[in-house]
């Protein structure tokens, strides 16, 4: 028989709708098909929008706006406070069910997730059937809704989850990717940002297309060469990042962004202990130990600090590590400041599933 290896890869990125807004109303049914908008006490006045429901976006509110903003054109909006713990739960849910299609996922943030189904199905028909039934058990389970962008790598299915929603599902085929990415704005591709896309705008380039269609050698003489050609790349759908599981990646990490800054030690100490947690859970299941533990703390200035530690034997217990994490924050931290972001990283991975089984065996 002749074997040819499939060369097509056929790659999910889930993600949720207005997640934290989401689970509010799973939480709460009172809530739903009113505006509710997570983030800080408008009443209060400071602080920023962490996210808003679909209902709240006909507003034109959206993630990172002030709340005293949003408050102005939505006050008759549900404001409520973020209950990051309560995400955390959500979020673990929903890496279950996904795991149950496919063990080559690779979860981005609390509400994303890559997931790897070209051993599963064998076309992009049968992927989005595959991509209903996953939507279906998630809101069965959760009453929370995703979108899902089918494609054949990361890049392009991440910008098709983005491109249509809540609850849609968007397919990319091979055949589509340059019909579906050139009408787009630049701003859509990854590692392009609005000053990066107002600089490409001086070259009369606005749309995907646009970048795809102008010389490399040209853009070279703006960005450098290795730039150049990497935009490009992107402008043409090429990606051929893998979709890569916990267990084969360097480090993991947790952060959330405050809806308020805050310099409330209990509250900042108890987020740390949460996504310690988490984290260590999360490795426990993939039988992953790991030495470092790394704390990042952004104050309201934006100004960023980490600060690591790392100890000779791998770290098994979580209250050792929730030990660490906190240790390390308050050393870094400088008391009375307001903190925008607090996030915890594990690296230095050991597998430990011998150990652990030997250890089952004692
Ligand atoms: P997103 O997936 O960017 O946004 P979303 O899920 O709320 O809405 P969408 O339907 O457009 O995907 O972010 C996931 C969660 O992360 C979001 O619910 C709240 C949080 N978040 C912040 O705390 N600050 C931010 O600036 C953003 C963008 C998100
Ligand atoms: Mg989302």
């Amino acid at each position: 028989m002749h074997c040819v290896a499939k060369m097509t890869k056929i790659i999910f990125h889930v993600d949720m709708d207005a997640f934290y807004a989401s689970v509010e109303e799973s939480l709460n049914p009172d809530y739903q098909g009113k505006p509710l908008i997570v983030g800080a006490d408008p009443k209060k006045g400071r602080g920023v929008v962490l996210t808003a429901n679909y209902e709240a976006r006909k507003f034109d509110l959206y993630s990172g706006m002030p709340i005293a903003r949003a408050y102005k054109l939505c006050p008759d909006g549900i404001y409520v406070r973020p209950n990051f713990s309560t995400y955390h739960e959500f979020s673990k849910k929903v890496i279950a069910i996904l795991k149950k299609y496919s063990t080559k996922l690779q979860k981005v943030s609390i509400d994303e997730a890559y997931l790897d189904v070209t051993d599963i199905v064998n076309n992009f028909k049968d992927a989005e059937i595959l991509a209903k039934r996953i939507q279906k058990e998630i809101f069965d389970e959760l009453k929370i809704t995703c979108s899902i962008g089918i494609a054949p790598n990361k890049l392009v299915a991440k910008i098709a989850s983005s491109t249509n929603k809540p609850n849609k599902i968007t397919v990319v085929t091979p055949e589509n990717i340059k019909s579906f990415l050139h009408p787009l704005p630049v701003e859509k591709l990854h590692g392009i940002g609005s000053k990066t896309a107002a600089r490409l705008r001086e070259l009369g380039i606005e749309t995907i297309g646009d970048l795809a269609n102008f010389s490399v050698i040209e853009l070279a003489r703006y960005f450098g060469k290795s730039t150049a050609y990497y935009f490009h790349e992107l402008a043409n759908g090429i990606d051929y990042r893998d979709v890569v599981s916990e267990s084969e990646r360097k480090s993991i990490s947790e952060e959330i962004t405050f809806g308020e800054d805050t310099d409330d030690i209990d509250q900042i100490l108890e987020e740390i202990s949460a996504m310690a947690t988490s984290l260590f859970e999360a490795m426990k299941k993939e039988n992953m130990g790991f030495r470092t533990v790394t704390i990042k703390l952004r104050y309201a200035n934006f100004e960023t600090h980490t600060k690591s530690k790392t100890v000779s034997s791998i770290i098994l217990d979580n209250n050792m590590l929730i030990k660490i994490a906190k240790t390390l924050f308050l050393e870094a931290y400088e008391k009375n400041r307001k903190l925008r972001l607090i996030g915890v990283r594990l690296s230095n991975f050991v597998d430990v599933s011998i150990q652990r089984t030997l250890l089952e065996f004692i």
